[in-house]
């Protein structure tokens, strides 16, 4: 028999699709090895959802595993390795969530630099009436902007923003066909060219902590840093400091070192605007990225090619 496992906390549409392929629900990895070894040998593809760690440990409760087919582009969490190495297929669900994230990057700049979050509190509050105005923000129009990581978000996080005629450095291994934007070969010299900087590269070891203390005193008082990647992309304690002392004007969040668990120092700052990794959280997105991840599973457990593999095992 084969068996699919959808682990993690899926959507009721989600939920039903994949129920309907003969997927059994698993809230987390956790819970695998409360599970009976027989079912557990007969599991052949996992439906994957979630950041929580998905490593060698999972992959040998589960000896005839075949594919997992994660629902979301970033697969830091997976031990794509150790899937390798067991001859188990991982897939992602690139390209049909980038519009809706590289949106968010680019509202949560303007929201972040406009003060959107103390004008709403202002409106609600009465204290637009009891205070008068609040102190001006600042433009987002004509800014120097940096994207660390040209990926397929970060361009069209630099294609919305050359649209406010913001001028666009990157950081990025190769350089892009792209006139008139400035790449640089490393973070910090990134940050010294820019006055806002934008976090659009791959999470992992080999970024874990780019943004660092240095590259966050780079960005200056009046600096703003947005991140959509990972977490773990940014120093946070450094960050924590930077915004407490007023080093950095502000950062706009929607991921962060521990979540969902926030740190509480983070999540009470006044110039942090923090969003509960949301970037690829639109009807549209999911719809697509669950179908994706579906039609991955489906071909692998059929003996065809998967759509979007990440490795080839
Ligand atoms: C999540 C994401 O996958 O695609 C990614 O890499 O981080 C998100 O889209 C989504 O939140 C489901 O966990």
């Amino acid at each position: 028999m084969t068996r699919i496992l959808a682990v993690g906390r899926y959507s009721d549409v989600d939920a039903a699709a994949l129920a309907a392929m003969g997927a059994q629900a698993l809230p987390s990895a956790a819970a695998l090895a409360a599970l009976p070894a027989a079912l557990r040998a007969e599991v052949h593809g996992v439906a994957f959802m979630g950041h929580e760690s998905f490593g060698a440990a999972e992959m040998d409760l589960l000896p005839a595993l075949r594919v997992i087919a994660n629902f979301g582009v970033g697969y830091d969490n997976i031990d794509v390795g150790a899937a390798t190495a067991r001859k188990v297929l991982v897939t992602n669900t690139p390209e049909v969530l980038s519009d809706d994230v590289a949106d968010l990057a680019v509202g949560m700049l303007i929201a972040q630099s406009r003060g959107f979050e103390a004008g709403i509190a202002s409106v609600r509050s009465g204290d637009w009436q009891r205070r008068g105005p609040l102190p001006l923000a600042r433009r987002v129009t004509g800014r120097r902007v940096g994207i660390l990581g040209l990926g397929r978000i970060g361009r069209e996080i630099a294609d919305r923003l050359a649209g406010f005629r913001c001028q666009i450095h990157y950081c990025a291994r190769t350089p892009r066909q792209t006139p008139g934007w400035t790449r640089h070969g490393d973070p910090l010299s990134l940050a010294r060219a820019v006055d806002d900087l934008v976090v659009a590269v791959v999470g992992g070891e080999e970024t874990r902590g780019l943004v660092s203390a240095e590259v966050i005193a780079a960005l200056g008082p009046d600096g703003v840093l947005v991140n959509i990647a990972r977490g773990s992309v940014v120093d946070e304690p450094a960050l924590i400091a930077a915004l407490e002392q007023g080093r950095l004007r502000g950062a706009a969040l929607d991921v962060f070192w521990n979540e969902p668990a926030v740190d509480p120092r983070l999540a009470a700052l006044p110039n942090l605007l923090p969003l509960p990794h949301v970037g690829s959280a639109t009807v549209e997105s999911r719809a697509a990225m669950g179908e994706l991840q579906r039609r991955n599973l489906s071909a692998v457990l059929a003996g065809q090619a998967a759509v979007t593999p990440i490795n080839a095992p």
